[in-house]
């Protein structure tokens, strides 16, 4: 089978008509997009010689995918998510943008609504044998200006590398918390160190991500987004240095200038000072907000995410 099919009238006509671009109604752009999508997809199976029934395999994984709720766990598997990111960070660029606290990738596991707190909160709130962090820092403008009033959204997995909400054995907003910053700026919270996420090891994306060789693991991290008015939104995570997978993460998340170094504490003074029995970790780490730009696209990224009831 060598003669190209996509090159005849026939398939070129078939691919206009399916596109709806042999009419005047809907939207021009979405055609062309629709029209882009298909072709793809017969370009490809022309050129890879798929078979009926390989192309019916993936039909199926693709409705498997949809039913398994992981579509959102492929997309940064595949490193589109992060491609997202590469492209604001280009117009932002380009806008003559720079200096704040780099971007990267939300992931598939934030809840909107968690808890507020003024300046201060406790995110663990199930019995867990992890290590206590304490965790604090300052939102600043590229500036340097402290950005009181800013809201810290932070959510993370527990020792097991699973999130409340997602994992129904953790209480409802467990390791999740919004933070309003306090008159210089600061936030600060108490948990516990997380450990490295990995795909459910049954499930369609560590299916595909095996056939390709790959592993489905994350290194510890911890995500935010930090918003105040007249800044951009800021969607990011710190990834805990020394982890085995840091520079490894399938989700492509690790990026320089978010790697946090947690300082690890024994002196049994400190343990007292803290009021725990037991060795601690602390993390420092600022967030540098750029300010917002009418010409850029929106930093607030709308996306379907889980409701908490
Ligand atoms: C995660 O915790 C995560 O942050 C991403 C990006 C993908 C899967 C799980
Ligand atoms: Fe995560």
């Amino acid at each position: 089978m060598s003669k190209s099919l996509m090159n005849t009238d026939a398939v070129r006509e078939l691919l206009h008509k399916a596109a709806g671009l042999d009419n005047e109604a809907g939207d021009p752009r979405f055609k062309r997009i629709i029209h882009r999508l298909a072709s793809d997809a017969c370009r490809l199976i022309e050129d890879f010689e798929v078979t009926p029934t390989e192309f019916w395999t993936a039909m199926s994984y693709i409705a498997e995918l949809g039913r398994s709720g992981e579509v959102g766990l492929l997309v940064p598997g595949l490193g589109v998510e992060h491609f997202l990111d590469l492209r604001m960070d280009e117009e932002e660029r380009r806008a003559g943008l720079g200096g704040g606290t780099p971007r990267t990738i939300e992931g598939p596991l934030y809840l909107s609504d968690a808890p507020l707190a003024e300046g201060e909160a406790r995110l663990d709130q199930d019995p867990e044998q992890g290590e206590a962090l304490f965790m604090e820092g300052q939102v600043r403008d590229t500036d340097g200006r402290p950005v009181p009033g800013a809201i810290v959204d932070v959510w993370h997995a527990n020792t097991k590398g699973g999130y409340s909400f997602f994992d129904p054995s953790q209480s409802a907003w467990n390791l999740r918390r919004r933070i309003r910053t306090d008159a210089e700026g600061r936030y600060r919270f108490r948990s516990i160190i997380p450990a490295g996420y990995g795909v459910p090891p049954d499930g369609p994306t560590a299916k595909l991500l095996t056939a390709i060789g790959r592993h489905g693991q994350r290194p510890a991290h911890i995500h935010f987004f930090v918003e105040a008015p007249g800044y951009r939104k800021l969607t990011t995570q710190i990834n805990l240095a020394g982890d085995r997978y840091l520079y490894e993460d399938f989700a492509f998340g690790t990026r320089d200038g978010l790697i946090a170094e947690a300082e690890h504490h024994e002196d049994s003074t400190e343990i007292k000072e803290r009021g725990l029995n037991e060795p601690f970790s602390t993390i420092q780490f600022d967030f540098t907000l750029n300010r917002e730009e009418s010409s850029l696209p929106d930093a607030v990224v709308v996306r379907e995410h889980a409701k908490a009831a």
